[in-house]
């Protein structure tokens, strides 16, 4: 059973700059929530410190550059958020450089999660125990997750990404059903080894800086639109990403 056929689906951020966090309150993302399909909580990891100086880091063991955070302050922050979710299952999702790419597949997925829990680490990166520990426990299924090979300061912006993705999958989000269902094409093959990549779209004025809208386009000729559309989604995809297909 998925989420969401049944409850409001959650999603926790977890991070040190929940300021950052900020843009899941506009457009599409804070209509949904405020449509009540989504419910979406940014917590501050220094909440969960007991020192004066609200630290949440240390110097790593074995030695080597910057600072790793700690995996007390994490599991405090952790554990509060999946006591706060009604959810009998959590997802927890910790970016990481070093973890497996993030696709539309995963994005698909993932919008079925009931709590999706995102820790968003800074500095080197989080205790490895974090990860090993919420592995060792029956209600939380763990994913190291990257969004490309880039490295970013934090898991802040890659949250953001994923979130994006994720959400406009929801039920009911989405305001115009057409353009996803038109996009299952898309979503299907985007799964597959030999994706295709979208064809070019265009729209008035009919003629722009001398570039005339090609002519297909104009023509009426549904059959040869689809078919000139194919042919450009191919030769792009092939351009692009050197793939040879048919
Ligand atoms: C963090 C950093 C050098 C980490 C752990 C937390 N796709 C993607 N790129 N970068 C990230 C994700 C990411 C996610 C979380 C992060 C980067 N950093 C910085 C720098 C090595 C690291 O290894 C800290």
């Amino acid at each position: 059973m998925t989420n969401s056929e049944t409850n409001k689906n959650r999603i926790s951020v977890i991070s040190i700059f929940p300021e950052y966090l900020a843009p899941l309150e506009l457009s599409l993302i804070g209509k949904a929530r405020e449509a009540g399909l989504l419910e979406i909580v940014v917590t501050d990891l220094r909440d969960f410190t007991t020192d004066i100086h609200r630290t949440v880091d240390d110097t790593p063991y074995g030695g080597g550059a910057g600072m790793v955070m700690m995996p007390t302050i994490w599991g405090e922050a952790i554990d509060q958020s999946a006591a706060n979710s009604e959810a009998e299952i959590h997802d927890l999702v910790i970016l990481t450089p070093a973890g497996e790419l993030f696709t539309q597949a995963k994005a698909q997925e993932m919008s079925t999660c009931a709590h999706l829990i995102f820790a968003c680490g800074r500095y080197e990166g989080i205790d490895q125990r974090v990860t090993d520990h919420y592995r060792s426990r029956p209600e939380f299924r763990v994913r190291e997750v990257s969004i490309g090979d880039y490295v970013l300061n934090g898991g802040e912006a890659a949250a953001l990404v994923m979130i994006e993705a994720i959400v406009r999958l929801i039920p009911g989000v989405i305001g115009n059903p057409a353009s996803l269902e038109e996009e299952s094409h898309t979503i299907s093959e985007a799964q597959l080894p030999g994706a295709l990549l979208e064809y070019p779209t265009y729209t008035k004025p009919p003629v722009w800086r001398e570039l005339a809208v090609p002519e297909v386009l104009t023509s009426g000729n549904h059959g040869l639109i689809q078919k000139w559309r194919r042919e450009m989604a191919l030769a792009r995809t092939r351009r692009i990403r050197g793939l040879t297909r048919e």
